[in-house]
């Protein structure tokens, strides 16, 4: 049994997506912990609801990143977890961080990488006047938005859309790729070979 710890900062649907789907699907893996960095993220009363146990790191309280990123590891590795998966975490992690949880460490970012990195990634895809856009999820690695791609959904930009409902049609996917991918992870079925992912297979 693997043993996965969930980031989140707000509204934590996409966390819910994966606890609804391990339930469903009766995963093997468990998701032992859910932390915040803020106090106020809504998605703390949606994992009590499951159950699951909760906790706050307050990002706010930590003048520098270094401390913040230590205090937030010790809450984790209370917890010695396989996998821990940042589900809309909104602080970006120090390499000493990153490097603690190598391989172990996944993001899903909304957009497709390596297009648009960083924040306002719907309305800035709606500025340049993409055709499609969607969603990654990726091993988290020092710099921002570059780590191996897991999975991607590609979704396509309509000329009405506003950033809202650009976002909720990539949201959708989200809630789809996320869960899937953590299992495979959780459950070891893929491997990082040059910077790339790979299903492990029985002729290779
Ligand atoms: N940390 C590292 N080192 N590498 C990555 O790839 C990371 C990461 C931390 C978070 C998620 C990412 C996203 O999917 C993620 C990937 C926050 C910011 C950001 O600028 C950017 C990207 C992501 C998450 N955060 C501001 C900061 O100064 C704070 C913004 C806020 O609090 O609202 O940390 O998009
Ligand atoms: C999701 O769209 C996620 O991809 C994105 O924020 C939303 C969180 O929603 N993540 C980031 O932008 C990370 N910087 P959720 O809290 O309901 O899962």
């Amino acid at each position: 049994m693997k043993k996965i710890v969930i980031l989140i900062s707000g509204r934590g649907s996409n966390m819910e997506a994966i606890l609804e789907t391990a339930r469903r699907d009766q995963w093997d893996s468990r998701v032992v912990a859910v932390i915040s960095n803020r106090p106020d993220a809504k998605g703390l009363e949606t994992a009590a609801r499951y159950g699951i146990p909760t906790a706050v790191v307050p990002s706010r309280s930590y003048p520098e990143r270094a401390s913040f990123d230590a205090a937030l590891q010790q809450e984790i590795d209370r917890h010695a977890p396989d996998l821990v998966v940042l589900a809309g975490f909104m602080r970006i992690l120090t390499s000493g961080f990153v490097e603690h949880y190598a391989g172990r460490l996944l993001n899903i970012h909304p957009s497709l990488l390596p297009a648009f990195p960083g924040l306002d990634t719907h309305a800035r895809a709606l500025a340049t006047g993409v055709r499609f856009h969607g969603a990654t999820v990726h091993f988290v690695t020092a710099e921002l938005d570059v780590g191996p791609i897991v999975d991607q959904a590609v979704v396509p930009v309509l000329p009405e859309d506003t950033e809202e409902s650009l976002a909720a049609r990539v949201l959708e996917q989200e809630h789809i790729i996320y869960p899937r991918a953590v299992r495979d992870v959780a459950e070891g079925r893929l491997r990082i070979v040059q910077g790339r992912v790979l299903p492990y297979t029985s002729d290779r």
